[in-house]
Formats: structure tokens, sequence, C-alpha cells
């Protein structure tokens, strides 16, 4: 990055925002860009935002899934406080840092996300030209210092840096915090976030901006494009609000975000060959497990022996026995055990030999060749909309992405979906209701 004279950089310009007539001789087809912004990408980020218009914009900082649900988070916050969201790339975490973001436009349908669930959203990319070598002064709202007490400075990503972004923070009230001085909780309701969306509360609070890192700019938190640090724990009403039916942000918003095309066509494809099938034809019906293990060894202090952590695999066949005695039950539908997915982060080769021997299938991205074919991000998503389209799911309690994939397999195809426990030996024992289907 360049450096440019700051002082011109954190103005709104003094352009009204015109509408964008396209010729419509020359231009039959869909326009070129958003109507939420005035054109093209443009060098500073303000150039493009129309002056009719509010927008709302945060950073992601964790792995996939949680990125997805803070991006969730954004969308709902913005649909509540009447601003267009502005959703940036994602970034690489989990996956290897070296690995190029992946745009949200690549994975999820955006057009077809705005017209289903009436939510505005527009991409970083389209706002500010990737190229840019501007630097954009911004006033953002610090909520990560207003809801925990361990680390005294706005949550970090990698967001801001690829946006050319130098930003003056200004620490949100103590108000945000759902659950005042307790430092087991992080949620920030999203009504308590949307009270600095408009004046009365955004005049009491500011005044405090601490200078940007580059120019030492110090900016109250912008109006046009309202900011926020970190997103991952807004709620509405509790933490860990995906895990529960009546969440607004996955009923309004996540529910909506299809995978793109070439997602969903892939993520088929990928059945179809592992299980034999036509790639031309029908995707038959099955079930996806998600063994999540990795970095959750590190909650494994309830289990006396390493291997009482994670559920041992005839734990996780009771819960596909459940899935399979489930769609039996209510669709007249027979899914064999040929027609179960094992995806999981799982690296020990033992380990996956016995799912073989279970009978089930290895979703094998080294076979698969996904990595060379389409990139290092294809594993992970791959196995993502994978398990959202089967008609069953078995995940991992306490895992982001089994959550969302249990959501979707719920919401996307009526299907039945079980969460396996872990933690501790016989973590999972549980009696089988006959009372009822939904045996949580
Ligand atoms: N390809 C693949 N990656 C996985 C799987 N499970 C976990 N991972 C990796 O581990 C990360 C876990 O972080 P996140 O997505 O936030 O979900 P959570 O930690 O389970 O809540 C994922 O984003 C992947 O990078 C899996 O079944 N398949
Ligand atoms: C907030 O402060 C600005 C600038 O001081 C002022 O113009 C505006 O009227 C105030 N709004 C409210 C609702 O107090
Ligand atoms: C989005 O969905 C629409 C309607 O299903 C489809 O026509 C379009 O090709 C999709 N776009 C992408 C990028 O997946
Ligand atoms: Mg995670």
């Amino acid at each position: 990055m360049v450096s440019l004279p700051p002082s011109v950089l954190f103005a709104s310009p003094v352009v009204e925002a015109e509408i964008v007539v396209v010729d419509e001789h020359v231009e039959l087809a869909a326009p070129k860009y958003s109507p939420y912004l005035r054109g093209p990408p443009t060098d500073s980020f303000r150039e493009n935002l129309r002056s009719d218009t509010k927008y709302i914009t945060s950073w992601i900082s964790a792995g996939w899934n949680n990125d997805v649900m803070t991006y969730m988070n954004l969308l709902y916050l913005g649909k509540i406080t009447d601003r267009v969201s502005v959703i940036g790339t994602f970034t690489p975490s989990h996956i290897g840092g070296d690995a190029p973001p992946i745009p949200f436009g690549e994975v999820f349908n955006v057009s077809k996300f705005i017209q289903d669930s009436d939510v505005p959203m527009v991409e970083w990319d389209e706002v500010k030209n990737p190229d840019s070598e501007t630097i954009d002064a911004i006033g953002c709202w610090n909520v990560w210092e207003a809801v925990q007490y361990y680390e005294h400075y706005p949550r970090g990503s990698a967001i801001p840096d690829w946006l050319g972004l130098d930003i003056s923070y200004t620490r949100g009230p103590d108000w945000l915090k759902l659950i005042p001085n307790y430092e087991h909780d992080k949620c920030s309701t999203f009504w308590a976030l949307a009270r600095l969306a408009y004046p009365q509360d955004r005049n009491k609070s500011i005044g405090n901006a601490q200078p940007s890192p580059q120019y030492h700019i110090t900016l109250d938190p912008d109006e046009h494009m309202l900011c926020y640090d970190y997103l991952y724990y807004a709620c509405a009403q509790q933490s860990f609000e995906f895990d529960y039916d009546y969440a607004p942000q996955w009923k309004d918003v996540g529910k909506h975000l299809y995978w793109s095309d070439h997602v969903a066509d892939t993520a088929a494809l990928y059945v179809k060959q592992l299980l034999g099938y036509p790639e031309d034809g029908e995707t038959p019906p099955y079930i996806t497990i998600h063994a999540r293990h990795g970095d959750f060894s590190g909650w494994c202090w309830e289990a006396e022996q390493p291997e009482d952590c994670f559920a041992p695999l005839p734990v996780i066949a009771r819960r596909v026995r459940e899935i399979q005695d489930e769609i039996r039950m209510r669709k007249g539908i027979e899914i064999p055990d040929s027609h179960v997915f094992m995806t999981s982060d799982e690296r020990d080769e033992k380990w996956w030999d016995d799912v073989k021997a279970m009978g089930w299938v290895k979703v094998d991205h080294t076979a698969m060749n996904t990595v060379e074919l389409y990139g290092r991000w294809f594993p992970v998503i791959l196995d993502a909309a994978i398990q959202s389209n089967g008609l069953g799911f078995v995940g991992t309690d306490r895992s982001t992405f089994s959550v969302l994939s249990a959501r979707r397999v719920t919401d996307w195809h009526d299907g039945a979906t079980r969460m396996v426990k872990w933690g501790k030996k016989d973590a999972d024992a549980h009696r089988k209701r006959l009372d009822s289907l939904d045996t949580p």
C-alpha cells in the first residue's frame, strides 16, 4: 500500500448520489453493478456509497463456519437497522493462512439470497476496487472490549488490511454486554448493538475514539458506513443461539443463504461419483456424519483416557440408526449404510479404516483431487455442502460446522438430525425416546 495523504480520505465525497441510468439499447442484460452502489468499484470506498443509503460492516476472525455465522449476524443487524450489509471475503484461518481468501459470492448465491430474504447486501469488492492502493480512514465501534475482560484491544481480523482500511476505534459502552460483569459470556444483543446505529445513543457514547494504527487519525464511528469490530458473539436473547429454533439470525437470514450453483453442483457430483451413480442422473437420498476432532481435543478434560473423549464409531452408528429409523417412519425411505458419508477433520488413517469397516463412505478429498481441481477452500466447503443436502445428518455437539449443517438439513429438506455428545466416556449415552421422533 502506498502512503497517500490521508486528509482527503476520511470525508464523504461531496457528490450527490445520481441514479445510474443504464442505456437500455446497449445494456439488455442485468445491470453491471449493485443498485445499492453508485457504480463499479472505486479506489476509495466512499466514492461508491450512495448518499440516500446507509451501510453496515464488520470483520471475521475464526474458523470458517464461525465466520459464516458472523456474517449472518451482520446481515441480521443490517436488516433491523435498515442498512445495506457490506460483506468481506472469507479468510483462510483454519485451512492454511497462505491460501487466498475466497469471495462470499463464490460460496453463496447472493442474488438469490437478496431476493428470498429481502435483506440487502453487497460485497466489499463491489464497493472498493480490490487493487486499489488507497487507504481509507474510518471510525468503528470496538465491541470486543465491552464484552470481555482479557484482551485490551479491539478484536483483530485480516479483513481491514486487505481492504486498505485504517481504523480509529471507539470502545463501545458497557451496556452492550448482555450479562454485566460476567466473564463467561460475550453476548451483546442485536438491539443493544442497534442503539449505536441511531443518533441518540451514538451521541452519548462517542468522544473517546483511539488513533488509527497507520495514520494516527482519530475519528468518531462512521454513520454512513457503520462498523463494528466483531459480531460473532451477537445474539438476540442468549449465547449459542444458532442451536435454537427461534434464532432470528438463522430464520430470517442464514436459512436463505443457499450455495452458489458451482458449489451445489460440485457437491452433488461428488455424492454421485462416490456412490457410483451416473453423473447426469438424480442424487440419491443419503446421510452424512460430521465427526469433528482436530482442535476439539483441547476440550477433553473430563475424559479419563484420551480415547474416551471423542465418540467412538459404534456410538455414532447408534445415531445413524436413529436417523435411518426416523426417515423410514416419516418418509418411507430406506437409506442403507452404503449411503452414509463420513466427513471429518481427523487425520489418523487407522480411524478412517475403521470408518470404512462400518460400511460408510469417506468423502476422500485426496482421492478426489479436490485441492488440485477446485482449490484449498473446497474440501471444507464441499463437506459442508454435502452435509447440508443429505436427508439425514449426524453432527458433533458444540461444533458450529455441525450446527449449520443440521439447520440446513432440517429447513431445506425436512430431514432428520442428531448431535453426538462427547468429552468423556459415555457422553452420548441416552435413552431412545419412543414417544417422540425428536430426540435431542
Ligand atoms: N474439510 C473438512 N474440514 C473440517 C471438518 N471439520 C472441521 N474442519 C476444519 O476445521 C474448521 C473448524 O472451524 P469452524 O468451521 O468454525 O467450526 P467448529 O470449530 O466446528 O465450530 C473448519 O472450518 C475446517 O477448516 C470436516 O469435516 N471437513
Ligand atoms: C448528535 O450530535 C450531532 C452533532 O453534535 C448533532 O448534530 C445531532 O443533532 C445530535 N443528535 C441527537 C439526536 O442528539
Ligand atoms: C443463483 O440462483 C439462481 C436461481 O436459482 C440461479 O439462476 C443463479 O444461477 C444462481 N447464481 C449463482 C451464482 O449461483
Ligand atoms: Mg471453530
